[in-house]
């Protein structure tokens, strides 16, 4: 039923391989229960070692960073020895991850050998409109795409993915996501751990279904688009049931929801407290104790947790979040909801760091007086024809069930202008049934209220997706950034992949 990407065609050229093998094989290594929190004590399966993005920097080359992507098919072994069709950057699954600096000019060259259309949008990145990677930027196969930009913002843990027309959904779930960090002076003394891949992790959750064969499932039925596509399966930087040797007693994760739809409640197997230091945009200003974490799809959190314990400690995610655990259409998909063990950190040979986060990490800039040039009202629908079946209304959900302010997304239609280096205020509303994360390009912006409440702590510094709640207004204060162009549009849309790929989307151009 949905066409997917370059991955099928390896499907066919595979199958015979793996069905011999997959004949050799007990049925619960096809499908191993991870996850279950079951009767057992820690993530007995939990064996693998969490494999680390390699990073990729910079090559330096006339006054600007150079980096080198190329989409491309391959198989990746998640069950062993069972190959399943992926698509990745440099490599079968998932990319490597770019680090880049505050101030540096960075030229990134994206070739796509894939056989279907792709782009690459930097998520998080404030950058001109025709550097942003959205569905405009369009790479044909066997084609490049040059993105040049100033790293104008702060430093903060960024996502980079294809953001392709209607075709989002499947391109991320098969595998064509990275991180992004961006550094700063400031974050490099703050006293935090540094080390990537030692003591400064990278942790992408992501679930997804396998098929009998072992091949990643993608959309199936009308609750998958309805509800966005979840898994009963969560990988971890591409892996599942990850065992990640602390080198170190204190652990900076760059946690990063790259799955289409699902929401995660983090918590500690033994409960323990852990600092939140950093949201979507960069540092907060303050620490934030927490026990536990909700993430929805494409947030960021970065934490610290203390592990001089020596013990192993399971990452976990808690039934109850999201649209499938305490949202409005949970009593209908309460199927989709369970608890998850993610990520196993065994502690026994980690050295001492008794360094001490800051209580003061950075300052906000202060907005206090920034002049708002518009105001604006944008509401998250679903038709009716979204809770009763698409069919209803003849084009299903591309026939519009998804839409922000009564329209659906139209590459064709700019649905509005704001004017450069000025400050706008969002409301965002959710007449809707279900929970959307909203992100806007091109900006780190604050949340101003929740229903005209302050939020809380952890989510007061720089974000650029933010949780809509049924029947919640979300006031956010953004900066429109410093880059005008008329003819090429940013994007804002519901970060639940099959509601972006639906239609709740729009696009707004900044100028002069
Ligand atoms: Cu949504």
């Amino acid at each position: 039923m949905e066409s997917t990407s370059g991955g099928r065609q390896m499907n066919r050229t595979t199958r015979r391989k793996f069905l011999q093998a997959s004949a050799l094989l007990p049925a619960s290594l096809l499908l191993p229960a991870v996850g279950q929190s079951a009767t057992h004590s820690l993530g007995p399966g939990f064996k693998r070692p969490l494999p680390i993005p390699p990073l990729l920097e910079a090559t330096q080359n006339g006054g600007w960073g150079e980096y080198q992507l190329t989409a491309q098919q391959g198989m990746t072994r998640f069950f062993d020895p069972v190959e399943t069709a992926t698509i990745g950057f440099n490599g079968s699954y998932l990319g490597p991850t770019l680090r880049m600096k505050r101030g540096d000019q960075v030229a990134l060259t994206v070739k796509n050998s894939l056989s279907v259309d792709t782009t690459v949008h930097w998520h998080g990145m404030v950058l001109p409109a025709r550097m942003d990677g959205g569905p405009h930027q369009v790479i044909r196969p066997g084609t490049s795409w040059n993105s040049s930009f100033t790293v104008r913002q702060r430093a903060g843990t960024l996502f980079y993915h294809s953001h392709t027309h209607g075709q989002t959904g499947v391109q991320v779930y098969h595998g064509l996501a990275g991180m992004l960090i961006v550094d700063d002076d400031e974050s490099g003394q703050a006293g935090l751990p540094t080390e990537y891949g030692v003591d400064d992790v990278p942790v992408i959750l992501q679930d997804r279904d396998f098929a009998d064969d072992g091949q990643l499932q993608y959309l199936r039925s009308m609750p998958d688009r309805m509800m966005g596509k979840h898994g009963g399966q969560v990988l971890v930087n591409g892996a599942l049931a990850p065992l990640l040797k602390a080198q170190k007693t204190r652990l900076r994760l760059r946690l990063l929801n790259a799955s289409n739809a699902r929401f995660y409640r983090l918590q500690f197997s033994d409960g323990r407290p852990f600092q939140v230091i950093a949201s979507d945009g960069g540092l907060l200003q303050q620490p934030q104790a927490r026990t536990q974490l909700e993430m929805a799809p494409a947030e960021r959190f970065e934490i610290i947790v203390d592990v001089s314990d020596g013990k192993s400690v399971m990452l976990r995610s808690l039934a109850g979040s999201g649209n499938v655990g305490r949202g409005m259409m949970s009593m209908m998909m309460g199927g989709l909801d369970r608890d998850f063990d993610l990520l196993l950190i065994d502690a026994a040979g980690a050295k001492k760091d008794s360094a001490q986060t800051p209580a003061v990490m950075t300052r906000y800039d202060d907005w206090s007086q920034a002049e708002i040039a518009n105001r604006r009202q944008l509401d998250l629908e679903m038709g009716m024809g979204g809770m009763m079946g698409g069919g209803m209304m003849g084009g299903g959900f591309r026939g519009g069930m998804m839409r922000i302010n009564g329209q659906a997304f139209d590459m064709q239609r700019i649905d509005f202008a704001a004017k450069k280096d000025s400050f706008e205020i969002w409301d965002i509303g959710n007449p809707s049934m279900m929970i959307h994360p909203f992100h806007v390009h091109n900006t780190q912006f604050r949340i101003v209220s929740r229903n005209g409440k302050r939020p809380a702590a952890y989510e007061a510094g720089y974000k650029d997706t933010v949780v809509v709640e049924p029947s919640e207004t979300v006031r956010i204060l953004l900066p429109t950034g410093p880059y005008a162009d008329s003819q090429h549009p940013y994007m804002y849309h519901c970060h639940i992949l099959e509601h972006e790929d639906g239609g709740m989307m729009g696009q707004f151009v900044v100028e002069a």
